[in-house]
C-alpha cells in the first residue's frame, strides 16, 4: 500500500490537491493522500470533507513522529476498508 505526501507552501492547495485526486481516480487508484505545509486551518475542511482530496493535513509546527503515526493509521484503515 502506498501514500502520497504533498507539501504546499504556495497557496495552491485548493486547486492542486483536487486535481491530483481527480487524476488518481481516473486511473482507478484510491491511494491515500496527506498534505502539509502552510495551509490555512480554515481550508482544512474544504480539503478533507468537502472535496475529500486528502485524508490529513499537517500544518506548521507538526511533530514529524505525530505525522508519521497518523499516516500509518490512515494506511492501515485504507487496507481494511
Ligand atoms: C523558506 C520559505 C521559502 C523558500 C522555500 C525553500 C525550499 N526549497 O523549501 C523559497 C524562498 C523558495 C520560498 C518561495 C515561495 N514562498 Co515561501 N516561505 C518560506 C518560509 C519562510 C519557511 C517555510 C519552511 O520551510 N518552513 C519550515 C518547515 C519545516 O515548516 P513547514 O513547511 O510548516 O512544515 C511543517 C509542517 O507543515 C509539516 N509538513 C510540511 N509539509 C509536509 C508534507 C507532508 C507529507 C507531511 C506529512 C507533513 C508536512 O511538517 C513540517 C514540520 O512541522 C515560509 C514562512 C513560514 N514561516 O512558514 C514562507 C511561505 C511558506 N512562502 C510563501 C509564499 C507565498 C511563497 C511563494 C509563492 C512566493 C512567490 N510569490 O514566489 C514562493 C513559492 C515557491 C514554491 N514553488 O512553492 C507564503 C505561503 C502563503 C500561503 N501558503 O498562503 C509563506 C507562508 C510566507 C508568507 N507568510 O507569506 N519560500
Amino acid at each position: 500500500m502506498h501514500v502520497i505526501g504533498i507539501s504546499s507552501q504556495a497557496a495552491g492547495h485548493k486547486t492542486l490537491l483536487p486535481a491530483l485526486k481527480e487524476e488518481l481516480q481516473k486511473q482507478g487508484s484510491n491511494i491515500v493522500i496527506v498534505a502539509g505545509g502552510v495551509i490555512p486551518p480554515q481550508d482544512y475542511d474544504y480539503l478533507m470533507k468537502e472535496t475529500k482530496c486528502c485524508s490529513a493535513v499537517f500544518g506548521p509546527g507538526t511533530r514529524i513522529t505525530d505525522a508519521a503515526l497518523e499516516t500509518l493509521s490512515l494506511i492501515e484503515e485504507s487496507i481494511t476498508e
